[in-house]
């Protein structure tokens, strides 16, 4: 039987990251045994050219994984809200989120939570109902890791990104990641905004709005990002999603649908249209 791989890839610069080295890049894959070299030195390429500066120490970890135990999941289709400027965008988020489910004054809190992360390396998680972090602060975030395209979609996924000239590792990276947190125990939506300094676009996924992507959350040059995980503790346990989204090796195994560009106001029209 072929033997699959997960592949980690996370550079700093200033040292190690343990020895307080700064974050630069990060990213894993699961690949096939035979992928492996052209992986790591793709991942490696990736390390070395990075907006947020040239690093110096790079960690890579592969591990065989134990294939009976992936699961397989859809991915979130795809819809884009083009926005003047990360203030529109930023308001738009909100909107987006309120149609998840979630209250808009809540919705603007979780927002603030956001701008005002400092330094994360992976997500806040907010309970919907209490409106506490879950997440324990001094981890600096619960980090997701065993995810990606089943090896066959990839060619098809990157021909149908590049049709709507979205075919960059941001999206591929970000839908992948969505797709497996929205389909935790208990999350009812996700907010999430780069940070690397020129990539301003984000996103609001859920399961029934999808990945909704909107052009602009933030301005050109700032490095703060992060990503909010928004959690119904009256749905399911905290650390059994927490669990999930650690340890569950999960491949998407279909290709998203890209449903067009909207404006912020035609969007939320529409969707009252659709809920109506
Ligand atoms: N698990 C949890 N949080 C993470 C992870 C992870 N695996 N990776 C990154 N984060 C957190 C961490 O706090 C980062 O600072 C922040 O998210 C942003 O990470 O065009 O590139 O990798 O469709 O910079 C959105 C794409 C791209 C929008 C998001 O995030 C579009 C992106 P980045
Ligand atoms: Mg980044």
């Amino acid at each position: 039987m072929e033997k699959i791989f997960n592949v980690k890839m996370r550079a700093a610069k200033r040292g190690d990251h343990k020895q307080g080295g700064i974050h630069i890049s990060g990213a894993e894959r699961i690949v096939k045994k035979e992928n492996l070299e052209k992986t790591v030195s793709e991942l490696m390429k990736r390390a070395f050219n990075h907006s947020k500066g040239e690093c110096d120490f790079i960690n890579f970890s592969l591990q065989e994984l134990n294939k009976e135990k992936i699961i397989k999941i859809p991915s979130l289709d795809i819809i884009t809200i083009k926005v003047d400027d990360y203030k529109e965008g930023r308001k738009c988020a909100i909107n987006v989120m309120n149609k998840s489910g979630i209250e808009k004054t809540k919705c603007e809190h979780i927002l603030k939570l956001l701008e005002d992360s400092e330094d994360m390396k992976g997500a806040v998680i907010v309970d919907i109902n209490s409106l506490k972090r879950l997440d324990n602060e001094a981890d600096k975030g619960v980090r997701v890791t065993g995810m990606d395209w089943e090896g066959n979609n990839v060619h098809i996924l990157e021909e149908t990104l590049e049709k709507h000239n979205i075919n960059n590792n941001h999206v591929k990276e970000a839908v992948a990641l969505a797709s497996k947190v929205i389909s935790a125990p208990g999350i009812i939506c996700e907010l999430c905004w780069s940070d690397d300094p020129d990539y301003t676009a984000g996103y609001v996924a859920s399961e029934e709005l999808g990945y909704v992507r909107i052009t602009h959350l933030k301005q050109h040059g700032d490095s703060k990002g992060g990503r909010i995980f928004c959690f119904d503790s009256s749905k399911a346990e905290i650390n059994e999603c927490i669990n999930y989204l650690r340890k569950t090796v999960t491949l998407i195994n279909t290709v998203p649908l890209i449903n067009g560009e909207y404006t912020s106001d035609k969007y939320l029209e529409d969707s009252d249209e659709r809920n109506k």
